[in-house]
């Protein structure tokens, strides 16, 4: 195989994993601005995820989150299953979530009081339950625990209330289930988060086993931290699940993946193709919030980003690189990895997506489908979905 037909080939495999949420309204917390069209529940969420796949071909499965996709009955979960089947897609992550409900108002899995802990770690395990109705694989777990003064709580018991109710969880899990636990430095809590790095979730990922693993969600780190360097090390450590991908400016902005720093983006996904992270099980999911643009080709786009950004990083003349690296040529060794970044790559992916029986344009592809007129005039009546319903 040529050089280019083995970036080919690995482009075709790629798979990016769209959230459930991303589907629906969201919005700040100043005003969420409803769309027309909007799902109004998980089936007319796979039906917009369907499209997704169809006009890219790497998105095939879709993250849930419990309760906002919560399905009644029996058999729910595997009638959502088989209605994800016939849309070209499978259910993915199962997002949990102890943040919304007036008794985590001191944190959940870390609260002080063991009821509210006891309802948490509840709450965890039906979420595996329902992996066991759905197939899915991960449990994908972000707390929005921790303080906000100091002195508000013991930050050291924090943590082995952390570690007791995650240690529960871990041992329900199936033999090929995991576990990902997710960090972010602040917000909703603005002293301490109990999950705030990458090192913490490490060290309770570490101590868990091996069905633990670490998810870098690219929006939650303070400004300036390099997060190419901490794929890296737990790529090397055998220890990421998962991304969650996303833009920052300022905060947990939860933009478009690839908008804010493409530079960034392409950064990462190197250390994931020198890493061995692109053909392991590490998964790639975006998570975002499309507050203003229309959903279905904000997704289509982030998408595409995903994939021009792994397309550059496959570009990478990875022995050119490590020659001027070994020759201590430092400014060589930059040109090279700059090579690949500046390269444009919409020509090949556009080969790609034609030899994968796609439209080499996705967007125009969606646009022409009329999908988004169809959902406009059809789903009229009924709650929209969105971010916390
Ligand atoms: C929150 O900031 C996190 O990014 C989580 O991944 C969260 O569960 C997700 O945004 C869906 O609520
Ligand atoms: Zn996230
Ligand atoms: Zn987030």
């Amino acid at each position: 195989m040529t050089e280019l037909a083995a970036v080919k080939a690995a482009l075709k495999t790629q798979a990016v994993e769209t959230p459930s949420w991303a589907y629906g309204n969201s919005g700040t917390r100043f005003k969420v601005f409803a769309q027309a069209g909007v799902p109004r529940d998980p089936w007319e969420k796979l039906d917009d995820a369907g499209k997704v796949h169809e006009f890219t071909g790497v998105a095939p499965t879709v993250a849930l989150h419990i309760p906002w996709d919560k399905v009644d009955g029996a058999d729910g979960y595997a009638e959502l299953a088989e209605h994800a089947k016939r849309r070209g897609v499978r259910l993915g992550a199962i997002n949990s979530n102890t943040f919304q409900d007036d008794d985590y108002k001191l944190g959940s899995i870390c609260h002080p009081d063991a009821a509210v802990r006891r309802k948490a770690v509840d709450h965890l395990l039906e979420c595996v339950d329902i992996m066991d109705a759905t197939g899915s694989r991960d449990l994908k777990l972000w707390f929005a625990d921790g303080t906000n003064y100091p002195g508000q709580d013991d930050v050291r018991e924090r943590q082995d209330r952390l570690a007791e109710g995650l240690a529960e969880v871990y041992e329900r899990l199936g033999d090929d289930q995991r576990m990902l636990l997710e960090y972010k430095f602040f917000e909703p809590a603005f002293y301490t988060t109990d999950v705030p790095d990458w090192g913490t979730a490490y060290a309770h990922c570490l101590k868990l086993g091996p069905k633990a693993q670490v998810v870098v969600d690219t929006g939650h780190h303070a400004p300036g931290t390099n997060i190419e360097f901490i794929v890296a090390t737990l790529l090397r450590e055998g220890k990421l699940g998962a991304f969650d991908f996303n833009s920052r400016f300022y905060a947990d902005d939860d933009l478009m993946v690839g908008a804010a720093d493409p530079f960034q983006l392409f950064r990462i996904m190197y250390e994931v193709v020198r890493g061995g992270g692109f053909t392991s099980e590490v998964a790639f999911m975006l998570d975002q919030c499309h507050n203003i643009e229309a959903k279905i080709p904000a997704i289509i786009r982030s998408v595409m980003n995903v994939q021009e950004a792994t397309a550059k990083a496959l570009l990478v003349d990875r022995e050119a690189l490590r020659a001027a690296q070994l020759a201590g040529d430092v400014l060589e060794a930059n040109a090279v990895l700059m090579d690949a970044y500046n390269t444009d790559v919409r020509p090949l992916l556009a080969e790609v997506r034609e030899e994968m029986g796609l439209d080499p344009d996705p967007l125009g592809a969606y646009r022409r489908s009329g999908w988004a007129a169809k959902i406009v005039e059809e789903r009229v009546g009924g709650k929209q979905a969105g971010w916390g319903a």
